[in-house]
């Protein structure tokens, strides 16, 4: 390790000792900017990297509620403003009983790179809360939304820090949320994303991290040589991600042979009948497995982490954090994989990640692939400024041309920096260095 890398590291490991999550996403970064560090010495006179490693604030909070029995519940809320450099903060709240601020960090800190890599003029958060939205009723979900927005508004604000969906966060819990925020603070408000089309949500934010991963991908393949045509596909998940990412590569000529939750993964040779899954999980609110019950050819098996073994041409993770580990990733490599793009947040561990670049797969790292769904809050947010709405196809050509941006973006700092090929590099880099010249300009502050 270089000296630069060990002292920012060493710094961030003593301050930060119980959120590997989050150390791990940090050296990656300061790995990956060492050719910066060197060819610019300002950055290390000013104490960028030192800087940019530490939040600006972080928020954590009660949110009493009260269930369906009548019993008084509690869970711990937080919201992380990690950088306000190129705008204001934003990013996603995640309701899932393994959330800590040390995740919510890791979240908030890849964030803040994603965010510079769309063009658009946003910051980096995260937030959220240990609440555990499954078995809950519709009226548990919604006491704990507003419990949880009767803290939260006070240090949000559309110009300040605008959240919106992760998992376990979409429509319905934005809903809630909202509606508290205005009944609090009395104003009709841009302020959060992914909201529902009749009061300010954007098309196209509910399909774009899918589609925007799938775009992505698409040049990944292009630079093979090759596209989705008859390529068969895994994707884990079944969420927002996962559902939205099938659709696109359905449409454009994929085979998407398997799908996963929390509990098990299937797979359908004939095609994963996605109208089917959308039911079961954005209508029934229900497993994978139920699948089974109307395709009765396709497999179920419990256990997601052997999704993996399922041959494929390009896998698409897209459920949660180290989902994808380096044995996994020497059976995808075995399997003949060409393609491994990232959906979800961090999904593959470092050892994948290595095992991938090291055996001439096509590496796209979650900062850059799946950047298209805050990207398109973005655009939400544009919309909500001037009070116009865009048609679903003018929002889906701007996603489009996004994710082409941050891809030559990705693409061209790995060659300039000297790791051609290596988006990893390249994704970091390029998002390192706008919120670096913004933070230079502003001076010490
Ligand atoms: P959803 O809540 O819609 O879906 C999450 C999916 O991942 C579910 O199938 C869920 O299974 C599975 N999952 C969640 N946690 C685990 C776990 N610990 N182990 C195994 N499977 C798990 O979330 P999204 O689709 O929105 O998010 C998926 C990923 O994409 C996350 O990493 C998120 O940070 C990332 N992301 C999301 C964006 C968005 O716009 N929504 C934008 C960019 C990234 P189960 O139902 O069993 O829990
Ligand atoms: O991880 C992410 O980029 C998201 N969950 C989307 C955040 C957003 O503000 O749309």
């Amino acid at each position: 390790m270089s000296s630069f890398v060990d002292s920012v590291l060493s710094v961030v490991c003593a301050r930060n000792p119980a959120e590997p999550e989050f150390i791990q996403a940090v050296r990656e970064v300061v790995e990956s900017l060492e050719p910066v560090v060197q060819k610019r010495p300002e950055i290390a006179r000013l104490k960028i990297v030192e800087r940019i490693v530490e939040p600006e604030r972080q928020i954590m909070f009660r949110v009493p509620w009260i269930d369906d029995k009548g019993q008084v519940q509690i869970n711990r809320g937080f919201r992380v403003q990690f950088n306000s450099a190129i705008g204001p903060y934003k990013g996603g709240l995640r309701l899932h009983p393994s959330v800590n601020l040390g995740i919510i960090k890791f979240l908030g800190f890849e964030q803040i790179f994603k965010n510079a890599l769309t063009t658009t003029p946003i910051g980096g958060g995260k937030g959220g809360s240990d609440f555990d939205p499954k078995g809950k009723s519709d009226m548990e979900v919604m006491r704990f939304c507003q419990a949880f927005m009767s803290e939260l508004f006070r240090h949000i604000g559309p110009d300040t820090d605008v959240p919106a969906g992760d998992i376990g966060v979409g429509g319905r819990e934005i809903g809630y949320m909202y509606g508290q925020y205005k009944k609090l603070t009395n104003t009709f408000a841009g302020v959060l994303t992914g909201k529902g089309l009749t009061y300010g949500g954007s098309l196209a934010r509910t399909e774009a991290t899918g589609y925007g991963l799938v775009y992505f991908t698409t040049r990944m393949l292009a630079d093979r040589g090759t596209d989705w045509n008859g390529k068969r596909v895994v994707i884990s998940g079944s969420g927002n991600v996962a559902i939205y990412a099938t659709e696109k590569v359905q449409s454009l000529g994929g085979k998407v042979v398997a799908l996963s939750d929390s509990n098990g993964y299937i797979v359908d040779e004939e095609g994963i009948d996605l109208a089917l899954v959308k039911r079961i999980k954005e209508v029934e609110r229900g497993r994978i497995k139920d699948y089974l019950g109307k395709r009765p050819k396709a497999s179920y098996t419990e256990g997601c982490g052997g999704i993996w073994t399922v041959p494929c041409d390009v896998a698409l993770p897209s459920a949660t954090q180290n989902e994808l580990d380096g044995k996994s990733a020497a059976v995808l490599v075995k399997n003949r994989v060409i393609a491994v793009a990232e959906g979800a947040n961090m999904p593959s561990t470092p050892e994948a990640v290595a095992c991938f670049q090291s055996s001439g797969v096509s590496f796209g790292p979650a900062k850059a692939a799946n950047a298209g769904g805050v990207a398109t809050s973005a655009l939400e947010m544009s919309q909500n400024s001037m009070r116009l709405s865009w048609t679903f196809e003018e929002v889906d050509v701007k996603l489009h041309g996004i994710m082409d941006s941050i891809y030559t973006q990705c693409k061209n700092a790995c060659e300039t920096y000297g790791k051609p090929g290596n988006l990893v590099a390249g994704a970091n880099i390029a998002g390192f260095i706008k919120v670096a010249d913004s933070m230079i300009a502003h001076g010490v502050v």
